[in-house]
């Protein structure tokens, strides 16, 4: 395939340890280095998100993009969105990410018509798919953008208007056909506009039925083309509608057993959606991983000064580590992945920008796997947590955790046991020795 440097000067990252002074190399992310039985590249399944590095040129509602990309370089939306794919995959191979993540509207512009929508994107899916072919970068999923579009104001699949919900319908089925064609191995919805801005004009019951209907159906057609993978659906409490349905990991499990999903559906956990939730990243990890039903993470994180979503760079490494060791202790996150839906700042404007941002959030959760493996291994961290439970491994506590005892006989036995004995949960004592490994 013909290609144009749209990142010059820059060659494969390669990973130089902890000792390089190198911007342009990894310092912790090793992909073929083990830890805990498999390799950094398999742990984390890191993938670009199309739409942050190569469709936004850094706008914001005050200005127009900073960024000027080389690939915008016709007046014709449909080749330039071919030069897009040729720099993407110049910037996923150059960076090294096994993964990629797109809506449809990022690959390709929307049309005049449904007819058209769907011819423009499948030309560029079979372009994409000779990209995956040539370089073995995968699809980690694929999703449809039904928030942009001015139709979509009061929602897609939750839209007062069936007219609306048709359009939803052709855009998630043409997404999913784009996924299936790629290889995709999940399939995400983000209910971008699906919430309500105000209670006086809306039925929520019906809207939520008509969001589990909706999801039913596009779960049946999926499995009819022969989509293998998760369906994700990511919670996100807020922006852009003041009510988003899905508030957080435990709404949407909530919704998810409601509306008969289980088999199908898993998470979508992204960092700064949890903490605009009022929770911190690793909670909403737990409480997926806890349920089962983990299936993929945003990687990103917000601003402890302000409430929206700013999609930064991951560079927290307390973070990493409480996240990292989760998933070390449910069995990691594949078939999902670390998706970084994050964006360089505004005044990062040097095409290198887009290749530091990335590098540090590879190497953050690089050195998190590594801290957490060591905690989990070294140190007296499980067996405090577990020790805390131990009332519960035999006698009375086991036949309560089996569901073998009444409230009367619950109230015998403090009747005979008198006061419990005093028992610290040592909090201090374990987020010092937490602390005491990070290095
Ligand atoms: C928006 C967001 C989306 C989803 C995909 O906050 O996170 O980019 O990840 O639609
Ligand atoms: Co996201």
């Amino acid at each position: 395939m013909n290609r144009t440097d749209y990142f010059p000067g820059i060659s494969k990252i390669k990973y130089e340890g902890p000792t390089s002074d190198n911007p342009l190399a990894f310092t912790y992310y090793d992909e073929n280095r083990l830890v805990a039985g498999k390799t950094m590249k398999d742990h984390f399944r890191f993938a670009i998100a199309y739409w942050h590095s190569f469709c936004n040129e850094n706008s914001d509602p005050f200005g127009s993009g900073t960024r000027t990309f080389p690939w915008n370089r016709s007046s014709d939306p449909m080749d330039n969105a071919k030069y897009r794919l040729e720099a993407a995959f110049e910037f996923f191979t150059k960076l090294g990410t096994p993964y990629y993540c797109f809506h449809d509207r990022d690959l390709a512009p929307e049309g005049s018509s449904v007819l058209e929508s769907e011819k423009n994107l499948s030309k560029l899916v079979s372009l994409a798919k000779d990209y995956q072919k040539d370089t073995c970068v995968k699809l980690l999923w694929g999703t449809a953008n039904l928030f942009s579009h001015p139709r979509y104001m009061n929602g897609a699949a939750t839209n007062p208007d069936f007219d609306v919900v048709c359009h939803a319908g052709a855009q998630v089925k043409a997404a999913l056909d784009a996924t299936v064609e790629l290889g995709g191995e999940n399939y995400v919805f983000w209910g971008g506009r699906e919430g309500y801005m105000h209670l006086f004009n809306t039925k929520m019951k019906m809207e939520l039925d008509h969001l589990g209907i909706f999801l039913r159906a596009a779960r049946d057609y999926g499995r009819k083309i022969g989509f293998e993978g998760n369906f994700l659906i990511e919670p996100k409490p807020m922006e852009p509608t003041k009510h988003q349905y899905d508030f957080d990991a435990a709404t949407v499990i909530g919704f998810l057993h409601e509306q008969e999903l289980l088999d199908d559906f898993k998470l979508n956990i992204e960092a700064n959606h949890a903490t605009l939730a009022s929770h911190s990243f690793a909670h909403d990890i737990m409480v997926a991983a806890e349920a089962g039903l983990l299936g993929s993470i945003d990687a990103n994180r917000g601003d402890p000064q302000n409430g929206w979503d700013t999609d930064y760079f991951p560079t927290n490494l307390y973070d990493a580590v409480e996240v990292m060791m989760i998933l070390l202790d449910h069995g990691g996150i594949a078939p999902g992945g670390f998706n970084f839906d994050a964006k360089i700042r505004r005044n990062s404007t040097d095409s290198e920008d887009l290749f530091y941002a990335h590098i540090g959030g590879m190497d953050t959760f690089a050195r998190g796997l590594l801290i957490a493996d060591e905690i989990l291994n070294n140190s007296d961290f499980r067996t405090l947590r577990e020790g805390r439970y131990t009332s519960f491994e035999s006698g009375n506590g086991l036949q309560f955790s089996s569901e073998e005892l009444s409230l009367e006989q619950l109230r015998d036995l403090a009747n005979k046991n008198g006061e419990p004995e005093v028992r610290s949960g040592k909090q201090e004592l374990l987020e010092n020795l937490f602390n005491r490994y990070i290095r």
